[in-house]
């Protein structure tokens, strides 16, 4: 016992014991609609990640930012007692599973998940027998509960990839579709699938999301979408406030149904040569393999126990050329990396820079970019590759 290995293992846990239980607090308060306190245990977090070695005393932490007295508290009892007791309480409280299942729906808050807390709805059973009317996205939600809540692979966002590509190319030759979200910083897994579609050509974007919708709708691969349309203007849009991150590109918040074999059979797919006409007359080989699969499930005694889909959140936006650096960066995250890389901007550079665009407050200018790494020398910043934006 107490060999060296075993002992840097034991300190690891604790380190890491920490980092969760700063994590934990993050979202039980990010669940409880309480985003101020979200973002300072978040912060706290994030410094303890950025931490060359394990911590093994409360001093090594003196002059660290970001960790408040309740952050370095939770620390404290981490270091000395393995686990804190306020946070395995709080993992145990009938609030905290109650918030964590609830707004586990796709489309349900903080906010309708702690209203219905108040009703007595703990469960989804609780919930489907409420008589409470859902809205479309919540009564997806609450139907693929299972499936969006386990998590997506990388091998699942690249069959999706391929299937956006295809159709992307099919509808609007010449366009671009680009990973953005935790798989392009480098993630194995996530909770959803975001891609951002451009077209070199400025104004050719236009009109383009409502085709890759329909097409997408047709083929059978949406079990729910939701389309908002781009509601940003230069001129009404002004700079001098406070960049929020909502941004308003047209964007589609869906739920896909992806075939199992996806991974497997989107390779191959790959190789066809796919064309338009094709596609219109229904029969591409996307069509025929859906319908395979569709037929697969329809065995004798009608039980459906391995369903050969799983459903998946995809999230798509279309960017002008203009501003998909802009929009690139917003994307890809992380929330908190985002965050600071505004609040750099706002406080060190007098600019707002947004998912749209990067304003001078002093020069009264937009700055243009064409890509990431001008933006980052805009904010007098060295480049940060993806992978290192996982704060
Ligand atoms: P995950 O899906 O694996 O959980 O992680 P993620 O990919 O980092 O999170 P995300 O919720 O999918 O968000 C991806 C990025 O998109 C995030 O850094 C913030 C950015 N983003 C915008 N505008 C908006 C918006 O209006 N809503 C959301 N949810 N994200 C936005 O730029
Ligand atoms: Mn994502
Ligand atoms: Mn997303």
């Amino acid at each position: 016992m107490g060999g060296k290995k075993e002992s840097v293992q034991q300190l690891d846990d604790t380190y890491s014991a920490s980092q969760d239980a700063l994590s934990l607090l993050a979202e039980n308060a990010e669940l409880s609609d309480q985003d101020g306190r979200g973002v300072a245990f978040r912060r706290a977090a994030a410094v303890m990640k950025s931490l060359p070695e394990p911590v093994t005393s409360m001093t090594q932490l003196r002059g660290l930012p970001c960790l408040g007295e309740h952050s370095l508290r939770v620390i404290r009892d981490v270091l000395e007692n393995g686990a804190s007791r306020e946070v395995e309480s709080m993992k145990q409280s009938k609030q905290y599973k109650a918030l964590k299942v609830l707004t586990g729906v796709f489309g349900v808050g903080a906010k309708t998940a702690a209203r219905w807390i108040r009703e007595g709805i703990h469960t989804l059973h609780q919930l489907r027998n409420s008589g409470h009317t859902l809205n479309r996205a919540q009564q997806a939600g609450l139907e693929h509960y299972d499936d969006l809540n386990q998590q997506v692979s990388k091998a699942e966002a690249e069959a999706i990839q391929q299937i956006v590509e295809e159709v992307v190319a099919s509808v609007l030759p010449g366009a671009k579709v680009t990973l953005t979200g935790g798989f392009r910083r480098g993630k194995l897994m996530g909770h959803d699938v975001d891609f951002l579609i451009t077209h070199p050509e400025e104004g050719k974007e236009v009109g383009l999301m409502s085709k890759v919708v329909s097409w997408l709708e047709s083929q059978g691969f949406l079990l729910y979408q939701k389309t908002t349309r781009n509601s940003y203007l230069v001129s009404d849009d002004s700079p001098a406030l406070p960049p929020s991150n909502m941004d308003r590109f047209e964007r589609c918040l869906s739920i896909f149904k992806l075939a199992q074999d996806q991974p497997h059979r989107a390779k191959q797919l790959g190789a066809l040569p796919l064309d338009t006409a094709e596609h219109r007359r229904g029969d591409s080989g996307l069509q025929t393999d859906q319908d395979s699969c569709s037929q697969r499930i329809q065995t004798p005694g009608g039980q459906e126990d391995t369903k050969p889909w799983r459903a998946v959140r995809v999230d798509l936006v279309v960017s002008p050329i203009s501003q998909f650096a802009f929009a690139v960066l917003g994307w890809t995250g992380s929330k908190l990396f985002e965050r600071e890389l505004r609040r750099w901007a706002g406080q060190e550079k007098a600019m707002s820079l947004s998912s749209h665009a990067l304003y001078d407050n002093k020069k009264r200018k937009y700055l243009q970019a064409s890509s990431e790494e001008e933006i980052f020398a805009h904010l007098d910043l060295e480049f940060i590759p993806p992978s290192e934006r996982n704060a």
